[in-house]
C-alpha cells in the first residue's frame, strides 16, 4: 500500500512547521486541553482513502457487548503488552502475542498511524500545552481503540472516556478517516450534596463545541478533560427524499437521496490512549463502570 507520507519522517514536521497542519484550540484551561489538528494526513493525496479502505477490510472488527448491551459500532483494540483497557464493564486485552505470525501486536498500518500521531504530539512544541510531558521513557500512546462507524450508523451518546489507567498524561488522541462526522463537547453536570445538579463553570454556556471531524484530523484531549467535560457523536437525522413531493422531478429526487446518504458517511476513528502497562493488574484496579 502506498503510504509515502506516513513513512516520511520529515513530512509531518515540515507540514507542522509550515502551518499546513492547522491547530485549533477548543479548550485551554490550566488543567484541560482539547485541540483539533486538521490535515495531519494530507487530504490531497490518496493515502487517507487507501488507509480507510485497508483498515475497513482487514481489521478484526468485533461488536462488543458492554454493560448497556451490544455497542453501536464495531471496534478492535491494539495495545502494548499489559495495556488492558477496562471501560463500561468491558476488559479489552492487547491482542494475543502467540506464535502465529501476523497474529500478534499492532496491525502495521495502525502502528504507522500511531507513530504519525506520536510525532504530531511531539512536534506540538514546548509552548503548546498539548505537548506531551517528556518525563517518561515509555511510549506516550500505548493503546488504540479503533472504531468503525458504518454509513448512517454509530451514534455515541454523551459520555466521558474512562482514563483511570491513562497515567499522568491522560491523553486520548482521535485520528479520523472518512467521515466527516459531527462531534459535540459540553461541561459535565455534577450532583451536589443536596442532590441538586450543578454544572462545571456554571456562569459559562454548557455547550463548548459543536464541530465536524474531517478526515485526516486529530482531536486531542489531554489532562482533566474527561473530569470536566463530556462528548458525544450525534447521528444526523436521515432526510428521506419525498418522492411524492418531488412530483415529476425524479432526477432531482434521486440527487437529493444521493446527498442524503452522505450525511453520516463511513468513518473510522483511531483513538490512541496513554494507558500505563500493568495498571489493571496492579493494586490500583477497581471495577470501571463509567464510559
Ligand atoms: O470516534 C471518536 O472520535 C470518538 C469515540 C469516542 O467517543 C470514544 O471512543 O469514547
Amino acid at each position: 500500500m502506498a503510504t509515502k507520507k506516513l513513512d516520511d519522517d520529515d513530512d509531518l514536521n515540515n507540514r507542522r512547521n509550515q502551518t499546513i497542519i492547522k491547530a485549533t484550540p477548543i479548550v485551554a484551561t490550566n488543567d484541560s486541553w482539547v485541540t483539533l489538528y486538521e490535515d495531519v494526513l494530507d487530504p490531497t493525496d490518496d493515502d487517507s482513502e487507501q488507509i480507510l479502505h485497508e483498515l475497513y477490510q482487514n481489521l478484526p472488527w468485533n461488536v462488543e457487548t458492554d454493560q448497556f448491551g451490544p455497542q453501536s459500532r464495531p471496534t478492535c483494540y491494539f495495545a502494548d503488552p499489559e495495556c488492558t483497557f477496562s471501560y463500561v464493564g468491558l476488559k479489552l486485552d492487547p491482542p494475543s502475542t502467540g506464535s502465529t505470525p501476523g497474529n500478534n501486536k499492532w496491525h502495521p498500518t495502525v502502528q504507522k498511524l500511531r507513530e504519525c500521531v506520536t510525532r504530531l504530539l511531539a512536534v506540538a512544541g514546548p509552548d503548546d500545552p498539548s505537548s506531551p510531558s517528556n518525563e517518561s521513557s515509555r511510549p506516550l500512546l500505548t493503546a488504540c481503540l479503533v472504531n468503525l462507524y458504518p454509513q448512517n450508523k454509530g451514534f455515541i451518546p454523551w459520555h466521558s472516556d474512562e482514563i483511570r489507567a491513562h497515567g499522568k498524561d491522560k491523553v486520548v488522541a482521535s485520528l479520523s478517516l472518512g467521515g466527516p462526522r459531527r462531534f459535540q463537547l459540553r461541561r459535565r453536570r455534577r450532583v451536589d450534596s443536596c442532590n441538586h445538579h450543578t454544572e462545571e463553570g456554571e456562569t459559562k454556556p454548557r455547550m463548548v463545541a459543536d464541530l465536524w471531524l474531517p478526515s485526516g484530523s486529530v482531536l486531542l484531549m489531554k489532562g482533566e478533560v474527561q473530569e470536566h467535560f463530556e462528548h458525544c457523536l450525534p447521528l444526523e437525522p436521515e432526510i428521506i427524499g419525498d418522492d411524492a413531493a418531488a412530483g415529476d422531478d425524479a432526477e432531482m429526487s434521486f440527487k437529493k437521496r444521493q446527498e442524503d446518504v452522505t450525511i453520516n458517511p463511513l468513518r473510522i476513528s483511531l483513538t490512541f490512549r496513554s494507558i500505563v502497562p500493568g495498571y489493571e493488574s496492579s493494586n490500583n484496579r477497581t471495577i470501571a463502570t463509567d464510559q
